[in-house]
């Protein structure tokens, strides 16, 4: 099987998850009765590129539709985390007016909208309409293609070039990843930098967040694997930094046009090279830990619906849709989603049809448990929901490993 990186003959699966609904193809009511369109779910390693990737391609249009529902928006630690870093990079780079700074994905404009405010000239992409529409409306300029080589050529023959490119979330989703890196090495202006966020595939792996993996995401990063990316598009990987308190885990990557390792990158390198992050083997017993996570949520569930007790969740998010899918967690186990992002409400959870709504119904209804298929905020949403404890109710968080929070501790 060829590596969708870099051609080699080197693929290993090491995870199959089944055929999967798309994990943001929420069902809208009137299509209950039809089959959800679903896809095989395997995950694999590259022994050449070391790069972690699912092996189904699923057509871009399908995965991100006219409706995609994910909106950045959502989450207020999201925001913070993105304001730190705009404000850094304007300081940093002694961004003005006649800077330009270009985000890849840029969603509904959460990010870009700081440069604006302090006057710095930027560019979002994103494919997805309502987004850009969004963003547009909030005065953060726009355009709605999916970035590639193609993109990147027509935006320098239109006199554009980068002082700055971001790319959060992107980087897992770009079937061409080659021709992705290769826009950016044509639209980063000389001297620029490049900054790439994704969660780290250690964490997933080491703190088994199996359910991150969905059709969306093609690709599970480590600073091995990207520096092989960047480089094949003649840019080079300079630094990286660590945020543990986002998504689970997410690094950081900074690129440029010139040569030049940090000594943290050389640290986060060296580490993957001594644990192994860059061999088949630290993937290999992968499988039986995500199945016995499976065996011990259910169980948890189960057993708490055998003693009366009234399950429901938090977070309408595309892990909380491989999370419901793969343990099996269906309307008869739990109740309902809440979620407070309003382009979700009255929509059903993907394959198992669990209405979504807003989050007061978690008060109205106040379940004994609810299950945090967005455990990446749990701090921040249990953080909100202080009401629903003081009333009795608990919290279960599925991963590293399912447990109840302790009432008194949240
Ligand atoms: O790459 C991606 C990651 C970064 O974000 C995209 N594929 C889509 C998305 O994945 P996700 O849907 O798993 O992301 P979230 O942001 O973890 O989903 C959180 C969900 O929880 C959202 O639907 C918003 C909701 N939410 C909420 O209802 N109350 C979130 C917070 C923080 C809250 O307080
Ligand atoms: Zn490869």
């Amino acid at each position: 099987m060829s590596c969708r990186v870099c051609g080699a003959d080197s693929v290993r699966p090491f995870l199959d998850l089944g055929t999967t609904p798309l994990s943001d193809g929420l069902v809208k009511p009137e299509r209950l009765d039809q089959a959800d369109p679903r896809f095989a779910l395997e995950v694999a390693f590259c022994e050449t590129c070391k790069v972690v990737h699912i092996l189904e391609d699923v057509p871009e249009d399908v995965l991100f539709p006219e409706d995609y529902p994910y909106f950045s928006s959502f989450s207020d630690h999201l925001l913070a985390h993105s304001r730190a870093h705009a404000l850094n990079l304007i300081e940093t780079r002694k961004l003005d007016g006649d800077s330009l700074v270009v985000e890849l994905a840029s969603n509904d404009g959460y990010l870009l909208k700081n440069f604006v405010e302090a006057g710095v000239p930027v560019l979002g992409i994103d494919p997805a309409p309502a987004q850009v529409q969004a963003a547009n409306d909030g005065g953060v300029r726009s355009i709605c293609r999916f970035f590639g080589a193609d993109l990147a050529d027509e935006l320098v023959a239109d006199g554009m070039q980068a002082d700055v490119i971001i790319a959060n979330n992107v980087f897992a989703h770009v079937p061409d990843l080659n021709g992705f890196a290769a826009g950016m090495k044509t639209l980063l202006a000389p001297g620029g930098l490049i900054t790439i966020e994704n969660p780290y595939v250690r964490d997933l792996i080491d703190h088994c967040e199996f359910d991150t993996i969905y059709h969306e995401h093609l690709y599970y990063h480590s600073c091995t694997g990207i520096e092989g990316i960047v480089n094949r598009a003649g840019l080079h990987l300079n630094h990286v930094e660590y945020f543990a308190d986002l998504h689970g885990g997410t690094l950081r990557w900074h690129v440029s046009h010139e040569p030049g390792r940090s000594p943290e990158l050389e640290q986060y390198l060296a580490a993957e090279a001594e644990s192994g992050l860059d061999t088949f083997a630290y993937y290999e017993g992968f499988a039986q830990r995500v199945a016995q996570l499976r065996t011990d949520l259910l169980e948890l569930l189960t057993g708490l619906r055998e003693k009366g007790h009234t399950v429901a969740a938090y977070g309408a998010a595309a892990k909380g849709s491989t999370m419901l899918n793969y343990v099996g967690l269906d309307a008869g186990l739990i109740d309902f989603v809440v979620d407070r992002n309003v382009h979700k409400q009255g929509l059903h959870m993907p394959g198992t049809h669990q209405p979504i709504l807003g989050v007061e119904a978690l008060l109205e209804r106040q379940p004994d448990y609810c299950l945090i298929l967005a455990w990446n905020f749990a701090d921040e949403i249990v953080k909100q929901q202080q009401s629903y404890l003081d009333a009795g109710g608990q919290f279960v968080v599925p991963v590293p490993s399912p447990r109840v929070l302790d009432p008194v501790a949240s």
